[in-house]
C-alpha cells in the first residue's frame, strides 16, 4: 500500500479564487486535480466540461482525475484530451461495453479507473481488474457534493481491497469519492482506500485549506508508522468499523 493521496474535487472551489488554489496545491505536491464531468442525464446535475479542463490544462501542469457522469462515455473520452499520468474513470452503469471503454482509455495514454455507485455491487467490476489502474467507490450518490456518507461502502471498500490482493491486483488503487471527512478518511483508509477525493467535507470548508491538507497528511501518517502493533493499515481492516 503506498502513501495515502488527495485529489481535490474542483467543482467545490471558489471559482473566483481558482487560480491561487491551484498554485497552493502545486506548491503541496498534490497529485490529482479531481474533475467532475456531469451531464444532466446520469446524474441529476450538470458540471465542468471541456473548455475549464482545457483552461486548467493551460495553467497547470497537475495530472487531472477526470471523472465521468456522463451516459455513454464510449465515443466522448477525446474530447478531454487525456494525457499520461491522468486518471479517468468511467462509471460501469453508463456504458454496455465497460472492457472496451477502460482498454481505449489505455489505448489514448491515461490510466483507466472503474467508478460504481453505491448501490452497484463490485460483480460489476470483478472481471475487469486487469484493465484499471484503479477502481473508484463512490460513498455518497453522484450528483452533488456536501451528502452524507452511505455507511455500508465502507464494508465495500474493505470487500474489493482484499478480492484485489487476492487475485494478484495489489497495485490496483482505490479511490473514494463523497463525504471524505478527517474522520471518514481514517475508516476508508483502515478499510483500504488511496485516493481520497477532497471535497467541502475535508478542505473546502471553514479555516486554512493548507491546515486542512497538512491535518489529514498527518493524520495517514500516524496510521502508516503504526498506533498499532502493525505498519500495514490493511492488517487493520477488521478494526476499520
Ligand atoms: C459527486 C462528485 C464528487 C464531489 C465530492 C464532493 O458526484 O463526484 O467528486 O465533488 O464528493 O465532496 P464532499 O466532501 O462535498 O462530499
Ligand atoms: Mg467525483
Amino acid at each position: 500500500m503506498g502513501t495515502a493521496q488527495l485529489s481535490p474535487s474542483m467543482m467545490c472551489a471558489d471559482i473566483f479564487r481558482l487560480g491561487e488554489t491551484i498554485r497552493l496545491f502545486e506548491k503541496l505536491h498534490i497529485p490529482y486535480l479531481h474533475l467532475d464531468v456531469m451531464d444532466g442525464s446520469f446524474v441529476p446535475n450538470i458540471m465542468l466540461g471541456t473548455a475549464e479542463i482545457r483552461q486548467m490544462r493551460a495553467f497547470s501542469h497537475l495530472p487531472m482525475d477526470i471523472h465521468l457522469m456522463i451516459e455513454e462515455p464510449d465515443d466522448k473520452l477525446e474530447w478531454f484530451t487525456p494525457q499520461p499520468g491522468d486518471f479517468i474513470s468511467v462509471h460501469a452503469e453508463t456504458t454496455r461495453h465497460l472492457q472496451r471503454v477502460l482498454a481505449k482509455i489505455r489505448t489514448l495514454g491515461a490510466k483507466p479507473m472503474a467508478a460504481i455507485n453505491p448501490a452497484t455491487p463490485l460483480s460489476m467490476v470483478e472481471e475487469i481488474f486487469p484493465d484499471v489502474d484503479a477502481i473508484l467507490i463512490m460513498t455518497v450518490n453522484p450528483g452533488y457534493a456536501g451528502q452524507k456518507l452511505v455507511n455500508q461502502t465502507l464494508e465495500k471498500i474493505r470487500r474489493l481491497r482484499s478480492l484485489l490482493d487476492d487475485r494478484g491486483f495489489d497495485t490496483v488503487q482505490i479511490e473514494v469519492d463523497g463525504n471524505v471527512t478527517l474522520e471518514n478518511a481514517i475508516r476508508m483508509r483502515k478499510a483500504g482506500a488511496d485516493i481520497f477525493v477532497a471535497g467541502t467535507s475535508l478542505i473546502f470548508r471553514d479555516g486554512s485549506m493548507e491546515e486542512h491538507i497538512q491535518k489529514f497528511n498527518a493524520e495517514m501518517a500516524k496510521l502508516e508508522s503504526g498506533g498499532s502493533d502493525t505498519k500495514c493499515p490493511r492488517l487493520l481492516a477488521e478494526q476499520a468499523f
